[in-house]
């Protein structure tokens, strides 16, 4: 296995062996959908500046022919999250709505496996693991090693990646390319740290040589 130098001062636990993506791994890029970016329903502060991440990592990802899958949140009009049924969120990502498609800048290879989530109205999911066939999908791809980005930091990008770790996957959070609600301010942060305990190496696209 290679391992990538990570630029000076960068370094920190779980830093140290930032595995390099291989036939085994899988992009998975978590809901980087209209409603999370600036002037969507559900907008996460910076949440568009994840775009350009992410489509390096497409690009590199697409070259080597290794998969890549998208989840996106998915939404039917009553569900539970929202406010109007008693929830805490405003309507977001409903089933076909504008804000419920993916960034018009992401550069989403023909290919690219999509997972929708949270379709069931009386159940809410923040793991893209939770009702649907994400596990199915990726042991079709065989793989093993996760790189993870996307939206939002603090609840579906946290969930999945616990969710992944528990499930045995070796999982890598490229820390540039997601951003969090911070519904309190911190939130982001600790969310880093939970991954990170759980098992997920915190890495920078840049560790990847993308
Ligand atoms: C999300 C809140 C509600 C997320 C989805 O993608 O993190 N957060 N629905
Ligand atoms: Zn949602």
């Amino acid at each position: 296995m290679k391992f990538a130098k990570s630029p000076a001062g960068t370094e920190s636990k779980n830093r140290s062996a930032i595995p390099q993506p291989d036939k085994k791994s899988a992009l998975l890029l978590v809901h980087l959908q209209n409603d999370f970016c600036p002037g969507g329903a559900l907008a996460v502060a910076g949440g568009d500046q994840v775009i350009p991440v992410a489509n390096a990592c497409i690009q590199f990802f697409s070259r080597e022919a290794f998969p890549i899958i998208a989840t996106r949140d998915w939404h039917p009009e009553n569900h539970c999250s929202f406010q109007a049924q008693g929830g805490p969120w405003p309507p977001h990502c409903v089933q076909g709505s504008r804000g419920s498609q993916f960034h018009p800048d992401l550069k989403m290879p023909p290919g690219t496996l999509i997972v929708s989530g949270a379709t069931n109205p009386k159940k809410e999911a923040y793991s893209g693991f939770d009702g649907t066939s994400l596990e199915d999908r990726l042991e079709d791809v065989e793989a093993k090693t996760l790189f993870v980005l996307g939206l939002a930091t603090d609840y579906c990008v946290k969930q999945t990646v616990l969710d992944a770790c528990q499930r045995g996957f070796r999982v890598v959070v490229l820390e540039d390319g997601v951003r969090g609600i911070e519904a309190q301010p911190g939130d982001s942060q600790k969310a880093i740290q939970d991954m990170q305990t759980a098992g997920a190496l915190i890495a920078h696209s840049a560790d990847l040589g993308i």
